[in-house]
């Protein structure tokens, strides 16, 4: 059985004052079992649609289009009801993805500290989605984990991502099926460690109906903009056909054919920051 909502006032101060929680056992072993089948599955049916960004990591971000699996982790109460508490009940669904974290020699994450939805420094307070990592498999110190830097959502948001002193970090930790959720404009940074396992996570991403969509990397599909459930808040999936999209690293280039496989899209993207630097 899952927890009630955590949705406490120590919790949600907690979150308010350094921009990101962890939920421990927010999903149950079976539901982590299913979880892993069906990332299992997909890999096997269909390998093209994940991208591969180095030899560490590799995500796909339109699974929910070829697998229904993983609707129950975007409505899980134990997240989604603390969420509602802190976005309120205009909380819509904006992005989902599995991530796949190989192990490596490599020391560094390919991104390093970042904020996310928008890089540039000086647009940090347009960043207010708030995301939910859920951890698949267990996360020790000798795992790769993510990592984030207090209160650089608030009381510390002038921190430049390059300004990241070491020790500074809060590394999470947790068995799999542990939820963290997050404040995107809090930096952090995805830790890798020598000789860690594969770690495997669910990325999901939420904001309002009043900000326009954060990412149209992720394709909402017809069985859930078209649910009708009376206990889940009534503008979650409204976001399936909203064209206005933040600027920044979710809107997709305009001078990219919009039918492009999202893979290969994101791989033209991935070149032009390579040859960016
Ligand atoms: O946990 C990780 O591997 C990094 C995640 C990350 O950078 C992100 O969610 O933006």
């Amino acid at each position: 059985m899952l927890a009630a909502a955590p949705s406490t006032p120590a919790l949600v101060q907690e979150f308010q004052e350094n921009g990101f929680v962890r939920i421990p056992g927010a999903l149950t072993a079976p539901q982590v079992t299913a979880l892993h089948q069906a990332i299992d599955r997909d890999l096997e049916t269909s390998p093209e649609s994940w991208v591969r960004f180095d030899e560490t990591l590799i995500e796909t971000v339109d699974i929910l289009l070829r697998a229904p699996d993983f609707d129950f982790t975007i409505e899980n109460p134990v997240t989604l009801g603390f969420l509602r508490g802190l976005l309120g009940e205009d909380i819509t669904f904006e992005e989902f993805e599995v991530m796949i974290r190989e192990p490596t020699g490599k020391p560094r994450d390919v991104k390093g500290w970042h904020r996310d939805m928008i890089r540039d420094y000086h647009r940090r307070m347009e960043i207010g989605y708030i995301s939910v990592i859920y951890y698949l498999t267990d996360v020790t110190e000798r795992d790769h984990c993510f990592s984030i830097i207090p209160k650089t959502h608030n009381s510390r948001v002038d921190l430049r991502p390059e300004e990241v002193a070491p020790g500074e970090e809060h590394d999470l930790l947790g068995p799999a099926g542990t939820a963290v959720i997050f404040h995107g404009r809090c930096i952090h940074s995805g830790k890798l460690k020598v000789n860690s396992r594969q770690r495997r996570t669910l990325h999901l991403y939420y904001w309002t109906a009043a900000h326009p969509r954060a990412s149209e990397w992720t394709e909402i599909p017809p069985r859930l903009y078209q649910r009708r459930e009376p206990g889940l808040p009534p503008k979650l999936y409204s976001k399936w056909n909203v064209t206005d999209v933040v600027e920044g690293v979710g809107k997709k280039p305009r001078d990219l054919d919009l039918r492009m496989p999202v893979t290969e899209m994101i791989r033209e993207v991935q070149r032009r920051a390579n040859r960016r630097g």
